[in-house]
């Protein structure tokens, strides 16, 4: 009741109606509303239920009625995990990978990581902004809303900060909310090397006060892994994070298990990310923390990783889950959010709607944004995405196939029904 009188008062400039509405608030199954109706007021949805619970004669008054002819919408997509700011392309490792060299025994010749950051270096401000539009516009064709930037691919003082100026400004030129977070600790660069210890002290005292500095990150990240840095390492990064208000997040428990969830979660942490290796006591160590698992199938899946996450123990304790592309030029060149969800419920087993709220709800608590996005509710953001499907578990059934007709961002119409796919029959 109260929800209607507020759209009564509050004048509407877009009123949505005929629709299936997955909310994604828990209860229901995507928290499913049939023939729905959502009101939009500037940015934020000001009412949102069942349409003949609209108070009558409200859809005359709306500035704009838009009838969706039956169509779902979700929440606007949020991907949590991105590394999408990077010069160069590694298809020629991924060559070596099929005549069997590992990934590690990549990284230790110098290559993986360390040659994106040779090609990073070397690729000025304008260029690397240039060569990420075609990978941002991939994701924001299939209704991707908000994305998470991280940088680790500079691994000076310059590249760092040119990583997440462009990270920044991806998000200031274009209808979609970036965050950025600041990954110095990703990998040793070879003016480091023997060093990372020295590294480490650079990475805290040096490039994360420019960093705050220039306000370029909301949270950290550490890659915690043998071919990385230790866990002690991590927790210096942590610490220093901590002191400037920085979020925390962690690469963790993927190609091995060094504890760095459990260290994650006493910091406090938004997610800790990847997780194939994670124990039983690292799944307990997030327990009831609000900390969200990020699971990236992409990486798994293209690393051939035969270790799955593990689903079943973070279901029994009640860890949220999210899933993301974990968009990079070595373990996932992945730029479809959709695949994702096709792929978290093939190798990762977890349901359509488990993966839809890993896109959702729970990414959205990855980044500590749940009291803003990733749900259809009165208050929140009006980021919302018309799919052409008759049943949401198709978001994750389709394979390369992209239902997405109209994508709203903070009340405004950014993809409309024109540019968009022919209607996709599935009954
Ligand atoms: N884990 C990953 O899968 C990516 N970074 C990380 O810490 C891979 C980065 C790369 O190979 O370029
Ligand atoms: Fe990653």
């Amino acid at each position: 009741m109260e929800n209607s009188k507020k759209a009564f008062s509050e004048s509407i400039d877009s009123l949505w109606v005929n629709a299936n509405l997955a909310t994604m608030i828990p209860g229901r199954q995507y928290g499913a509303v049939e023939d729905g109706a959502i009101a939009v007021s500037g940015q934020r949805i000001s009412w949102i239920g069942k349409r003949k619970d609209l108070l009558p004669g409200i859809e005359a008054k709306a500035s704009k009625l838009v009838d969706v002819e039956g169509d779902w919408i979700t929440p606007g997509l949020i991907d949590c995990h991105t590394h999408l700011v990077y010069g160069g392309c590694r298809a020629n490792e991924f060559e070596l990978r099929l005549q069997g060299v590992s990934y590690e025994e990549i990284a230790r010749r110098g290559g993986g990581i360390r040659s994106t950051v040779s090609a990073t270096r070397e690729t000025d401000e304008e260029a690397l902004y240039r060569q990420c539009i075609p990978r941002l516009h991939a994701f924001m064709e299939e209704g991707v809303t908000t994305l998470e930037i991280k940088s680790g691919y500079g691994l000076d003082m310059e590249t760092e900060i040119r990583i997440l100026r462009v990270a920044k400004r991806i998000g200031e030129e274009n209808p979609i909310t970036v965050y950025p977070t600041f990954l110095g600790a990703h990998a040793l660069p070879p003016e480091y090397e023997g060093r990372s210890d020295a590294y480490i002290a650079f990475v805290c005292n040096e490039v994360l006060p420019a960093v705050i500095n220039e306000n370029l990150a909301f949270a950290v990240d550490v890659f915690c892994e043998n071919i990385a840095f230790s866990k002690e390492q991590t927790e210096r990064v942590f610490r220093a994070a901590k002191s400037h208000g920085l979020n925390i997040k962690l690469h963790a428990e993927q190609l091995s298990d060094q504890g760095g969830t459990s260290l994650a979660a006493r910091y406090g942490a938004l997610s800790v990310d990847h997780l194939e290796h994670l124990s039983e006591e690292g799944v307990a160590s997030i327990a009831g923390s609000g900390t969200v698992a990020v699971l990236l199938p992409g990486a798994f899946y293209f690393l051939r990783e035969t270790r799955m996450p593990p689903v079943e123990l973070l279901r029994q304790y009640n860890i949220p889950i999210a899933v993301s592309t974990d968009c990079n030029p070595g373990s996932s060149p992945a730029v479809s959010i959709l695949l994702m969800l096709n792929m978290a419920c093939t190798l990762f087993r977890l349901t359509p709607e488990e993966a839809l709220a890993g896109v959702t709800r729970h990414a959205a608590r990855a980044l500590g944004l749940q009291d803003r996005i990733g749900s259809l509710e009165t208050g929140k953001d009006a980021d919302f995405v018309i799919w052409h499907i008759s049943q949401p578990a198709e978001l994750a059934y389709h394979m390369g196939l992209n239902p997405c007709r109209r994508v709203i961002k903070k009340g405004v119409e950014i993809r409309s029904e024109a540019s968009s796919t022919q209607k996709i029959i599935c009954s």
